[in-house]
C-alpha cells in the first residue's frame, strides 16, 4: 500500500519526493528575503534530507501584517459555518494525505511511523472537534431588571502566535490553530528548527481547502530569528508557546510588553504512583508506553514511577524485562521505540544518565546510547530505567525529555503524594490501585493538570489538557481550548 511504498522509497532514497521548501505567508510560497535555507536532518540517520527556507525579523513582518489584514478584512466577519466548512475540508485533506504527513513527520522528528499516524488521526479529529464548535461561540444575556437588558458577544481576539515544539510537531500545531481559527482569529506558526516540514505541508492542505489568504501564515527559521520577532509584534494578541521553561519565560516577557495572552505549555516531571493492590501486569504495560512512547520525548511522560515498597521487586523485575525486549531503531522500520530528535537532545540524555550511574545509582535496564540495527547510524538510547532513587537527586526534579524512567520507592500514600508534589512541576499524574477512595483522594491532592487513574494518557481531544507551577498554564483541548482564543464583550443598553 501507499504507506509501505513511501517508507521503503524513503529508506532506500533518504529522501521524500515534492516536499514544500518555502514559507507560507499572506497565501503566497515565499522564500526568505536573504536567501537564506538550512537542512532538517532525519534523527533515524543523523543525515540531511530536506532544506527550507530560514526565515527572520522580514518574514514575521509580512506574516503578521497580512494575518492583520485578513483578520480584519476577511476572518473575523466570515460566517461561523463558512469557518467550520474549512476546517473539516481540511481535516478530511488530512486524513486523504495521513500517509504522507506520517512518513514525513518520521523523517523529521524521529518518531516511529505508527506515532506519527496516531498523531495526523488525532489532528484530524481535533479540526473536525473545533469546527463542530465553530458556529456554537454564543454569549449570554444577563437579566438587570426592567430598565435594562445586557447580553454578551464571543468575539476572535485577533492575531495569534504559535510557537510549536519538535516532538510533536502536527499535533502541536493543530491543537492551536483548529481552535484559533474556529474562533475567527488569523495565525502565525513558528514550528521548531528541527521539524518545519509538516507545517508547511498542512498549510498547502488548507490552501487547497480553500483558506483564504493570510489567515494561516507559516514562517520557518529558528527561534532567535523568526520566534522571537514573532511574538514582539504587538499586533499579535495571544500567544500558544510549548517547548521548553526558559524559553517560555521569555517568551511570555515578550508578551508582557504587549499585555498579549500566553499560554505556556512547558515541561513536566509526571508521577505515577502505583499502589500495592494495583493490576500488577496491566499497570506494567502502562508504564512502559507511558515513558518510552515517542522516545519519551513527552512533555507529559510518566517519568517518575513511584511505587509501594512491598510490590517493588516484583514490578520492576517485570519492567525492567519489557524494557530490555523493546526494539529500537529508525522509526520506518517500526521498531517499538524510535530516535532521539536531535544529536544535542541525546547527548542531554546520556548526561544525566552518565551523571546518574557516577553517583552510584542503579542503571535497571538500559543506559547506553544505541544506533539503527540496520544502518548502525542516528541518534537511539535504550529504553532505560534508574532504581530506588532519592527525592531530591536531579534525576527525580529535572526534565530529563528521553527515554528515561526514574524510581522512587514509597511506604504508603502520605509519602507518595508528598514525591507526586515535590518537584517545581505539575503536568500529569497517574494512580493506579484498585482502592476508590485512595484514588480519588490523591486526584484530589496532586497539584496537575492532568490525572489519570488506572490508565495513562486517558482521554482525547475533548479533554482539556494543560499544567499549573513550572509547567505552565492554560488550556488546550476541549472546549476549554476556545477560551484563548476568544474575548467577552458586554453590551448593555438601557431601555
Ligand atoms: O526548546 P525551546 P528546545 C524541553 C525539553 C528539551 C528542552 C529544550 O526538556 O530538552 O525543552 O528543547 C522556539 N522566541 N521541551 O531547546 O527552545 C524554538 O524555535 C520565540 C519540552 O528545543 O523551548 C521552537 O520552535 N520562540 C517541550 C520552540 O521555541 C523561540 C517540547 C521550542 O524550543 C525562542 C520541547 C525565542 N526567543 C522541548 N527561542 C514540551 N513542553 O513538550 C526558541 N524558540
Amino acid at each position: 500500500d501507499l504507506l509501505n511504498r513511501l517508507r521503503a522509497e524513503a529508506l532506500e532514497t533518504g529522501r521524500i519526493e515534492g516536499l514544500p521548501g518555502d514559507m507560507f505567508i499572506n497565501g503566497q510560497w515565499r522564500a526568505a528575503a536573504t536567501g537564506n535555507r538550512m537542512e532538517t536532518l532525519d534523527p533515524g540517520t543523523g543525515e540531511a534530507f530536506a532544506e527550507f527556507a530560514a526565515g527572520g525579523a522580514a518574514e514575521v513582518e509580512e506574516a503578521v501584517a497580512g494575518s492583520d489584514k485578513a483578520f480584519k478584512e476577511v476572518w473575523r466577519k466570515a460566517a461561523p459555518v463558512e469557518r467550520a466548512n474549512i476546517l473539516r475540508r481540511a481535516a478530511r485533506l488530512m486524513r486523504e494525505n495521513e500517509e504522507r504527513l506520517a512518513v514525513v513527520e518520521t523523517l523529521d522528528s524521529g518518531k516511529t511511523v505508527s506515532e506519527a499516524l496516531g498523531d495526523v488521526r488525532g489532528s484530524a479529529r481535533l479540526l473536525d472537534y473545533y469546527a463542530g464548535a465553530a458556529d456554537k461561540l454564543q454569549g449570554d444575556t444577563i437579566p438587570l431588571g426592567p430598565d435594562y437588558m445586557s447580553w454578551t458577544m464571543i468575539e476572535p481576539v485577533g492575531v495569534t502566535a504559535h510557537i510549536i515544539p519538535w516532538n510533536y510537531p502536527t499535533s502541536t500545531m493543530i491543537r492551536g490553530i483548529a481552535p484559533a481559527l474556529a474562533a475567527g482569529c488569523t495565525a502565525v506558526v513558528k514550528p521548531a528548527e528541527t521539524t518545519p516540514l509538516t507545517a508547511l505541508m498542512i498549510a498547502e492542505l488548507f490552501q487547497k481547502a480553500g483558506l483564504p489568504n493570510g489567515v494561516l501564515n507559516v514562517v520557518t527559521g529558528t527561534g532567535v530569528e523568526a520566534g522571537a520577532p514573532l511574538v514582539s509584534d504587538p499586533r499579535v494578541r495571544h500567544i500558544t508557546f510549548t517547548g521548553s521553561v526558559g524559553t517560555g519565560s521569555r517568551v511570555m516577557e515578550a508578551a508582557a510588553k504587549n499585555i498579549a495572552s500566553v499560554t505556556l505549555e512547558l515541561g513536566g516531571k509526571s508521577p505515577a504512583i502505583v499502589l500495592a493492590d494495583c493490576d500488577l501486569d496491566r499497570t506494567v504495560e502502562d508504564m512502559i508506553w507511558a515513558i518510552y512512547s515517542n522516545a519519551g520525548q513527552i512533555c507529559s511522560a510518566g517519568s517518575r514511577l513511584v511505587i509501594e515498597r512491598s510490590i517493588h521487586a516484583e514490578f520492576l523485575e517485570k519492567l525492567a524485562k519489557r524494557a530490555d525486549e523493546l526494539t529500537v531503531g529508525h522509526g520506518l522500520r517500526q521498531p517499538d521505540v524510535g530516535a532521539i530528535n536531535s544529536a544535542m537532545q541525546l547527548d542531554k540524555i546520556a548526561g544525566y544518565v552518565e551523571d546518574a550511574r557516577s553517583r552510584g545509582v542503579t542503571v535497571a535496564a538500559g543506559g547506553e546510547r544505541a544506533t539503527d540495527l540496520e544502518s548502525g547510524k542516528g541518534w537511539f538510547f535504550r529504553p532505560t530505567i534508574l532504581d530506588n532513587v532519592e527525592h531530591q537527586d536531579r534525576v527525580i526534579q529535572e526534565e530529563i525529555f528521553g527515554p528515561v524512567l526514574s524510581v522512587q520507592v514509597t511506604d504508603g500514600v502520605e509519602q507518595a503524594l508528598e514525591y507526586a508534589n515535590g518537584t517545581d512541576f505539575g503536568l500529569a499524574a497517574a494512580i493506579y490501585t484498585a482502592d476508590i477512595t485512595k484514588a480519588l483522594r490523591l486526584a484530589r491532592d496532586i497539584d496537575a493538570g492532568q490525572l489519570y487513574i488506572n490508565e495513562y494518557y486517558a482521554g482525547g481531544v475533548e479533554v482539556p489538557f494543560g499544567g499549573n507551577k513550572l509547567s505552565g498554564f492554560g488550556r488546550e483541548k476541549g472546549l476549554a481550548g476556545l477560551e484563548a482564543y476568544c474575548k467577552i464583550k458586554a453590551v448593555t443598553a438601557r431601555i
